[in-house]
């Protein structure tokens, strides 16, 4: 499975990489999406986890692995909905049991750019833990996002920063790739959010069990085919749970103080 990064190294983590990518009604996309993939960075291993997409996506999904005679492409069926996060612990668990260094998350929808993943890689190999896609740090950029998802997206990071006292500047951001270490260090059980709350559980986790978390500039660009699966309930469980962990952790430290420091 390894094979040589596009710097000729068969020894760097990235060597064995699986992109991990969610699905629901993304016939249209997952082609394209494999495609550029491979065309930027062709040694990497896909693993397509679809949730019973009624318009046929995991069919479209498995003529593709057929005809890779690489072998790279691999596909998960799954037959209920059962969001994101979930679709995404069953892509992790597979790709930890099958040997893979890095496990990286990538929408179907062309939002997060293949060409861009070199940059991801690139700093698992000089040592990070998990590198973060980031929309929000000097070169990161937005391309074609409605302004209220915006608005939405900088106040849920705004948010998630002051609340949880960390200094990520895109932690909802769904482009990351993870050392295989910081999943294996994880209750992957525990982890029950779904939408966004599912990135933020999973770097706030990463964050706390001391794992070291970075930031890339990428540039997100909105999905131009299919339907978004965003919804007000996603919003709501990441304000309430971030706050509640936000909470916890402030009430953690306090504790830990001397008695007489809290006086
Ligand atoms: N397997 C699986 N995949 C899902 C589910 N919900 C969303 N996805 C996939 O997760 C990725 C992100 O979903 P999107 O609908 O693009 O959500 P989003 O990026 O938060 O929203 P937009 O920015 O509006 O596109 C896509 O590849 C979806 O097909 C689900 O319940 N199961
Ligand atoms: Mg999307």
């Amino acid at each position: 499975m390894a094979a040589a990064t596009p710097a000729g190294d068969t020894n760097a983590p990235s060597a064995r990489t699986l992109v991990i990518v969610p699905t629901y009604n993304e016939r249209d996309n997952i082609g394209r999406i494999i495609g550029r993939l491979h065309a930027a960075l062709p040694h990497t291993h896909v693993l397509v986890v679809d949730d019973g997409s009624p318009d046929g996506t995991g069919a479209v999904a498995d003529d593709l692995a057929a005809a890779d005679t690489a072998g790279r492409i691999h596909v998960m069926h799954r037959t209920d909905k059962n969001g994101l996060g979930a679709a995404y612990i069953a892509g992790f668990r597979w790709g930890l049991d099958r040997g893979y260094h890095v496990l990286v998350e990538m929408d179907a929808d062309g939002s997060h750019a293949p060409e861009q993943l070199h940059l991801l890689l690139e700093r698992i190999d000089a040592g990070a833990d998990l590198v973060l896609g980031s929309r929000y740090v000097p070169g990161g950029t937005v391309v074609n996002w409605p302004w209220h998802r915006e608005v939405l997206s900088r106040g849920g990071n705004l948010y998630s920063r002051l609340a949880l006292g960390v200094g990520i500047h895109d932690i909802t951001g769904g482009y990351r790739a993870y050392r295989r270490e910081v999943l294996d260090s994880l209750d992957l059980d525990a982890v029950a959010s779904h939408g966004y709350c599912f990135q933020v559980d999973l770097a706030w986790r990463a964050v706390q069990a001391g794992h070291t978390v970075v930031e890339v500039p990428i540039t997100f660009t909105e999905r131009e085919i299919g339907e978004s699966k965003m919804s007000g309930n996603i919003v709501q469980e990441a304000l309430l749970k971030v706050t509640v962990w936000g909470l916890a952790a402030r009430w953690a430290k306090l504790r830990a103080l001397p008695a007489r420091l809290r006086r």
